[in-house]
């Protein structure tokens, strides 16, 4: 027989090894004009990391728009190690890769930049900057109860999302914050994180003021866009979903027909949202000498191209990989 105390050490040591969903996530790479970045690891120690990301803190979703982490899913604050993707050429690709497979299929994709001050945005909390939207996917196509939606899509792409940085947008450095906001259940969840890229040969179409918002700010908890639920009676045959925030970036809506100037007419701004195309490298295998040390705790990366980290994990855990870019501890 056993006793409770001996019967709950045996159920935990056995509960790892069982097939484990992961619930939630977050943006844990991305490629940028073709070169690949790895993300800031949630699970880690912060001390001594560095990555374009920026610093989050856990898998978990924000469930009210009005939190001051609205932003890049944490304080704002850029860490010691903060680093910055340069040179990115406006016009450029820009994919972000979720932890897969991505399982929240119910929901819209949204991007947004944000221009720092001064030469650099490490050291800018996100929460002071301006913002505006470069790309956003809701429903595609069907009912709000069962339809097809951007986040839908982003599952179908390998649990990825690429936007197009427009080419109007004027050089200089900004944070790049993708998000992914789930509808399955009510308060919505969001997945905010953001990157710093260096912006090059930019256009000179600034955002207006209309398509500027803060974070928090940009989003109320009575959006429609974060309140509709998807199991209304209504919902099976509405086909209109409003995506939160403010207009598309050069979209000409709701700018009080202030459009400006000349390069108003250059619709090629528009970002279209085209299937990741991931780069025909090899497969990551996980390295087999590490020169990183020690061993990555559960959900930690330990594996991916690039990735100089350690490779083994911590018992029971497994090394699995989740894309070229990425393998993690589960
Ligand atoms: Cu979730």
């Amino acid at each position: 027989m056993f006793s409770s105390t001996q019967l709950l050490a045996l159920t935990l040591a056995v509960l790892p090894q069982l097939p484990r969903v992961i619930a939630h996530g977050g943006v844990l790479s991305y490629n940028i004009a073709g070169k690949t970045y790895n993300g800031w690891q949630p699970y880690n120690t912060p001390v001594g990391q560095s990555s374009i990301q920026r610093p989050w803190a856990t898998y978990d979703p924000i469930q009210d728009a009005t939190l001051s982490t609205v932003a890049c899913n944490d304080d704002g604050t850029s860490p010691d190690g903060q680093l910055t993707a340069t040179s990115v050429p406006a016009g450029s690709k820009i994919t972000a890769y979720w932890n897969q497979v991505w399982p929240h299929p119910y929901g819209p994709m949204l991007t947004y930049l944000a221009q720092c001050p001064g030469s650099s945005c490490t050291g800018v909390n996100a929460q002071s900057l301006s913002w505006f939207k470069i790309d956003e996917a809701g429903l595609l196509s069907g009912t709000v109860g069962n339809g097809y939606w951007g986040s839908g899509k982003m599952i179908d792409q390998n649990s990825s999302w690429t936007s197009t940085i427009p080419a109007s947008v004027p050089s200089g450095n900004y944070l790049i914050r993708f998000e992914m906001i789930a509808l399955h259940s009510l308060p919505a969840q969001l997945y905010p994180e953001c990157a710093q890229i260096q912006i090059t040969g930019g256009g000179s179409r600034a955002p207006t003021s209309a398509e500027l918002v803060k974070f928090p700010g940009g989003y109320s908890n009575s959006d429609p866009g974060l309140t509709v639920n998807l199991y209304t009676n209504e919902a099976q045959t509405e086909t209109t979903y409003i995506i939160p925030g403010p207009p598309l970036y050069n979209s000409g809506a709701s700018t009080g027909g202030s459009s400006p100037g000349s390069s108003a007419s250059t619709p090629v701004s528009v970002p279209t949202t085209s299937v990741a195309t991931k780069p025909s490298s090899t497969p990551a295998s996980t390295p087999t000498s590490s020169s990183g040390q020690g061993t990555a705790a559960q959900w930690a990366q330990c594996g991916g191209q690039g990735w100089t980290g350690p490779t083994t994990c911590a018992s029971p855990y497994k090394c699995n990989v989740v894309n070229p870019y990425y393998s993690q501890c589960y």
